[in-house]
């Protein structure tokens, strides 16, 4: 026992420093379906030896491996990574989830199962002794042959994010690097344009995850705090009054953490909810029929602790409350016509289609600029409630 005690503190300042600068010479494991292998990259390198490249610049001996082999699912490589781990390696890389996607829509395989194979390769790799850094699937391109809103794609992505919180690994979040809310036109820059059922990239996208890769290997955080699965969700349209709303906020392993003074839920424009968590997952939660109104507009904020922090600051629902109209001219969802609705149309008065200001809620007559039209629309509503 006490040989053990003294062994750690002789180990201490080398693991500390260990996180700073990792040693030369080292060696990563990329494993996982046909996005790890490159399909799609005309270069037909994919990532990996792409990040390889980058390694190299700081450290001359460092190796990265293609553990890909396309049309894989998570089943099969639940079993395969053995081979990947007898190779040794100071860090493995596991993509893999995108194949799944398509069974999970038949009806294949469940969800839960195929967090448990990612779950279980992770465990393999750390009882090996090596680092388990999971990366998430990419978005499908709306010319996929299935799940071209990516729906069940995010929802596998949500899950990957909390199983790296749960198993305290880095995350490579490929799914926000091609994400079309936060990037431009991903589809037409950054993917594959011949024929793909599933959604591949092509140079620059491969190129673009290797950059990204690079960044979560060397400890540079590029990257906003991303959310997880939350309730209500993406599919629901209408929630009951007494719904719980809980959104989970991740700032993976070796990133800046979360600012959770910084983090709050408005609800139609009005700070709700409570705040729960640490620096690595917070949760916004709320629960009371009041702040809801007649619909409500769910938008989050917060943001990471880096010295110059990322910002999170968007709607991530909209939802009709069950057995409630908004009343035409109600702007706010307050389920009534009043002053409140014509101060808020005021406020974004001469606000154009594209304009920061625009929004389509106070647009009432959808002309696309927010205008006195708009505002007799109030006027002649005025006082009517539901
Ligand atoms: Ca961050
Ligand atoms: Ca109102
Ligand atoms: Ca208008």
């Amino acid at each position: 026992m006490k040989a053990r005690t003294s062994l750690l503190l002789l180990f201490l300042p080398l693991l500390v420093t260990g996180l700073a600068a990792p040693a030369a010479g080292q060696q990563v494991i990329a494993f996982g379906d046909s996005l790890v292998e490159g399909f799609g990259d005309a270069d037909g390198v994919g990532w990996p030896q792409r990040l390889r490249k980058i390694l190299r610049k700081s450290d001359k001996s460092a190796n990265v491996l293609n553990f890909g082999v396309g049309g894989e699912t998570t089943s099969v490589g639940v079993t395969r990574i053995a081979g990947a781990i007898a190779q040794g390696a100071d860090i493995l890389i596991i993509m893999e989830g995108t194949n799944d996607v398509d069974d999970i829509l038949n009806l294949q395989i469940s969800l839960p199962t195929v967090v448990a194979n990612l779950d279980q390769m992770t465990r393999k790799v750390k009882a090996a002794e090596i680092e388990a850094v999971l990366a998430t699937i990419i978005w499908r391109p709306p010319t996929a042959g299935a799940d071209k809103q990516s729906v069940v794609t995010q929802a596998v992505t949500g899950e990957i994010r909390e199983l790296a919180f749960a198993r305290q690994t880095r995350l490579i979040d490929s799914y926000r690097a091609f994400d079309p809310i936060f990037v431009d036109d991903p589809f037409s820059e950054y993917y594959f344009k011949g024929f793909d059922p599933v959604g591949h990239l092509n140079e620059d996208g491969y190129q673009r995850l290797a950059e990204v890769s690079a960044d979560i290997l060397q400890g540079v955080d590029n990257v906003p705090p991303v959310i997880g699965n939350f309730s209500p969700g993406l599919v629901t349209k209408v929630i009951s009054k007494n719904i719980e709303i809980r959104i989970p906020i991740y700032e993976p392993q070796g990133s800046s953490g979360l600012d959770r003074q910084g983090t709050r839920l408005l609800i139609n424009g009005q700070e709700a909810g409570a705040v729960e968590g640490n620096v690595r997952k917070l949760e916004v939660v709320h629960q009371g029929s009041k702040e809801l109104g007649c619909r409500a507009v769910l938008q989050l904020r917060t943001a990471d602790r880096a010295a110059e922090p990322h910002v999170y600051d968007r709607v991530v629902g909209v939802y009709d409350i069950e057995g409630l109209t908004v009343p035409n001219g109600d702007v706010d969802f307050d389920c009534r016509v009043d002053g409140f609705d014509l101060i808020s149309i005021s406020q974004r008065f001469g606000a154009r289609r594209g304009d920061e200001l625009y929004n389509s809620f106070f647009d009432l007559d959808f002309d696309g600029v927010i205008d006195e039209d708009d505002i007799d629309i109030v006027r002649g509503a005025f006082g009517n409630s539901s």
